[in-house]
């Protein structure tokens, strides 16, 4: 593999650890914990697995002889940086308590574990990767782990191999899956403890006792600096409007981080738009406002940034989309005979009149998207629509009005940007480095102690390493009962952007003078070497999070 000077240059960085981990690990037990809400219907649901303490580890002076353990690890779902440092993280971990503790990795994602789909994760294999961004030592996947056939099928395989533990590397949704294993399994006593670890760079997975999910520093620092690049071609060429959606499958936290970090003139935060019950013509009015305000002033340019998830969030358009999924499969056969020139107009004679009212304001392509692209299921595939190129078309054909009316003096031009793949797999900064790492270790201490149905927790991650706090909490802590598919489900629950938290206060605060003057930040690229106020600092939002 031919390897860049900065990729042979950082295979040589030592993560950083708390102190607790540095030595002789003892766990100390605290106390009983319930789950945010539904505290019966979870603890029924979870009889082995409820209830469980909180977990904090320490030094100790004491000698312990831990026997050799295997353990097999998953990577689940999108792909976030610092995934190998867990797996490496978790791998020196077990060995320094037992040479002879082995790694499986199992392939593809949690379909890897059901296909029996595996391989040995030896020191060779883990060297190559350590401080490398990706998930390609053992690929990821989006299979579900929640039918009683795969928990039972991938207990086959571990029984094989003598795997005791179990480590998902996942999001809300697969640490869910990890928590319902773990019962399952502990109720079977099957003896295979399983622990999850968070991950994913929407910034969604994290609660009181889980800081950030991993990914989310890196990612936002990746995305922060193309568009602080964008942002000062913007301000020389002085000739374009920028629309740029940044990944983030539902919450806003990355477009609000990257607003933190870049200060551009817009940012749109879909929790935001819902609270507000903003209509699609609400969110193009507040934009074509900015724009020309910004061109009576003489800028004809500007920054718009766009969370990926804004469309289902927009209430009006949660309810078209919901009508029109409805409609399209009761009268699939009609549809499919009407002409696709006709199609736009068939739709908006069969909808109900406010639905009909907003399909009819939407551009040709993105009505047309709305009833072509479908899922498996016949759901539409919100994530497709071009969101950046909607609102920027919706701008330019209200400031063509205004513009007529006198409204709007100026010059009107868009590029459009969707940053997404670029920052999943981007070399980890040296935050989630050595989070990432810190919580593969924290989850081998875990195992050590016995633990099962634990997330692995590392926090005070805005303090240097040495004080950070790791330890384990039961997932079933962080869980709450949800309609799910028409079902209540225990789900984890999912944190949006808070309109009462630091990180959204402090954007609002500063946002109306973002928006008429040009204060740009350009934060430049990730630094690995250097000072540590430019290479060690953690996000916006965590600093205004954690700030007491
Ligand atoms: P996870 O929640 O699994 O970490 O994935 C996050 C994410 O990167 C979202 O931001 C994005 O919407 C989605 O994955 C895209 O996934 P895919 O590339 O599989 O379509």
């Amino acid at each position: 593999m031919t390897k860049s000077a900065l990729q042979i240059a950082r295979a040589a960085y030592q993560p950083k650890l708390p102190e607790a981990l540095k030595g002789a690990i003892q766990a100390v037990t605290g106390a009983a914990t319930q789950s945010v809400a539904d505290q019966e219907a979870i603890r029924e649901l979870f009889p082995n697995t409820y209830g469980m303490p909180l977990i904090k580890f320490e030094t100790t002076s004491e000698v312990i002889n831990f026997p050799a353990v295997n353990v097999g690890v998953i990577l689940s779902g999108g792909q976030a940086p610092g995934g190998h440092n867990v797996i490496s993280g978790l791998f020196d971990g077990i060995k320094n308590m037992n040479q002879d503790s082995k790694l499986y990795g199992f392939i593809l994602g949690p379909g890897g574990l059901v296909d029996h789909n595996y391989m040995e994760l030896t020191a060779d294999i883990i060297d190559e990767y350590r401080n490398t961004g990706g998930f390609d030592i053992i690929g990821s996947g989006r299979t579900k782990l929640e039918k009683e056939e795969q928990f039972d099928k991938g207990y086959e395989i571990l029984k094989e191999l003598g795997i005791k533990a179990l480590v998902i590397i996942g999001g809300d949704d697969s640490n869910t899956n990890a928590c319902v294993l773990a019962e399952y399994y502990a109720a079977k006593d099957y003896g295979v403890q399983v622990i999850g670890c968070p991950k994913t760079i929407d910034g969604d997975l994290k609660n009181e006792m889980i800081e950030t999910s991993f990914g989310f520093d890196t990612a936002c620092k990746v995305y922060s600096e193309v568009i602080g690049n964008i942002q000062r071609d913007c301000n020389s060429a002085r000739k374009y409007w920028h629309f740029i959606k940044l990944m983030g499958r539902s919450a806003s936290h990355i477009a609000l981080e990257c607003a933190l970090q870049v200060q551009p003139n817009v940012c749109i935060v879909s929790e935001e738009v819902e609270a507000k019950n903003m209509s699609l013509d609400d969110v193009v009015t507040y934009i074509a406002k900015t724009v020309a305000e910004r061109a009576a002033r003489g800028n004809n340019f500007g920054t718009v940034l766009i969370p990926e998830g804004l469309v289902e969030f927009i209430p009006a358009m949660k309810r078209l989309i919901a009508e029109l999924n409805d409609f399209l499969v009761n009268n699939a056969e009609e549809f499919s005979h009407i002409k696709k020139s006709h199609q736009r107009d068939y739709i908006i004679r069969k909808l109900s009149a406010e639905n009909s009212a907003i399909y009819a304001s939407l551009p040709e392509g993105v009505a047309r998207q709305l009833t072509l692209d479908r899922d498996p299921h016949g759901n539409v595939q919100v994530s497709l629509i071009e969101t950046e190129k909607l609102l920027s078309e919706m701008v330019a054909t209200k400031l063509a009005a205004w513009k007529e009316e006198g409204k709007f003096v100026g010059k009107f031009a868009s590029q459009h940007h969707f940053f997404g793949y670029e920052g999943r797999c981007a070399a980890p900064s040296n935050y989630d480095a050595d989070y990432c790492y810190s919580l593969g270790y924290t989850a081998s201490a875990l195992i050590a102690n016995g633990k099962t149905g634990y997330m692995s927790s590392v926090r005070n991650t805005t303090a240097p390493a040495d004080q950070w706090i790791a330890g384990g909490v039961p997932i079933t802590m962080m869980m709450n009962m949800e309609r799910r598919h028409g079902e209540m489900k225990p789900v984890i629950q999912k944190a949006l952007v808070k309109l009462d938290g630091a990180p959204f206060k402090t954007f609002t605060a500063q946002r109306e003078r973002w928006a008429v003057e040009t204060d740009y930040v350009y934060p430049g690229p990730i630094q690995y070497f250097g000072p540590t106020e430019v290479c060690d600092q953690p996000t916006k939002t965590l600093q205004l999070e954690q700030a007491k």
